[in-house]
């Protein structure tokens, strides 16, 4: 479809506000979101990713297409599903410290909305302190979603997660984490409760633990 061809390629090549443009042209022309989301704006930004990884294109312009994607994503969330009822669940996400990458979290925070859930969304370089004290003021959250996207911050992972696990003394947290250097295997060696590879099946995965 060349409407979603023109989403893509306006993330990929960093113009916010056309963005935002052709997002609100194809919801106004019955696309879907998910589609919208599925087809054009992740893999723009997984090209924009490939194009940044072979020194293909300039730190100003992946920072561009982050920029896109988020305007993007503020247009097309509004639809992407129907909050109106009691939450399922209440969730805290964030990018753990010293890593500023926040494209893929905030995709988790809006799949786990959409899902039903209410998000508080601490942003990024959060620290353990700021995941516990968020965690304290809200006695009635369920589940913690934490990101990384380098493996320098992998290290900073392992301690929120150790910190979150001791201070849980009664049980009642999944630790969720993910992001593109994290993996199963890692995820268990941490002791996390819940690893996905994408945001989609992160919020689906937790809607389980409340069946
Ligand atoms: C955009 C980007 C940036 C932007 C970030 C803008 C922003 N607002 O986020 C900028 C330019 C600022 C940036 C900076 C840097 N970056 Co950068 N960046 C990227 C890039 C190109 C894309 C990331 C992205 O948005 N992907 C798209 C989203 C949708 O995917 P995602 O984040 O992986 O999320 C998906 C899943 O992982 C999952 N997920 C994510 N989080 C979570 C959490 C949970 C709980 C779950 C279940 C799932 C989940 O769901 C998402 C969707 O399904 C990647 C390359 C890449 N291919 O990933 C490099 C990359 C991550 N960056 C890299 C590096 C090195 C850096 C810098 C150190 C560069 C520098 N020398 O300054 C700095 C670090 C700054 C910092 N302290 O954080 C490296 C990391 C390498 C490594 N081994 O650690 C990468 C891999 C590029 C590379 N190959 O060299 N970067």
């Amino acid at each position: 479809m060349v409407l979603l061809g023109e989403i893509r390629s306006s993330i990929e090549e960093g113009y916010p506000k056309q963005t935002e443009k052709l997002v609100q042209q194809a919801l106004s022309e019955n696309i879907s979101p998910q589609q919208i989301l599925e087809e054009a704006m992740i893999p723009a930004m997984r090209n924009a990713g490939q194009l940044y990884k072979g020194n293909d294109i300039y730190i100003a312009r992946i920072l561009a297409a982050a920029r896109s994607m988020r305007c993007g994503l503020d247009v097309l969330e509004p639809y992407l599903g129907t909050c109106d009822m009691h939450p399922i669940g209440k969730v805290i996400l964030g990018t753990v410290e010293g890593d500023l990458h926040d494209v893929g979290k905030n995709l988790v925070g809006i799949m786990f909305r959409c899902a039903g859930f209410e998000v508080i969304d601490l942003g990024v370089d959060v620290s353990e302190k700021r995941f516990l004290k968020a965690v304290k003021e809200h006695p009635d959250v369920s589940v913690v979603c934490i990101s990384s996207l380098l493996t320098t911050s992998m290290p900073e992972m392992k301690h929120v997660v150790k910190c979150l696990k001791q201070s849980d003394k009664e049980n009642r947290l999944k630790i969720m984490v993910g992001g593109g250097p994290i993996t199963q295997a890692f995820a268990d060696e941490i002791g996390a409760d819940v690893y996905t590879e994408t945001a989609v099946d992160a919020a689906e995965t937790a809607k389980t633990f409340f069946i």
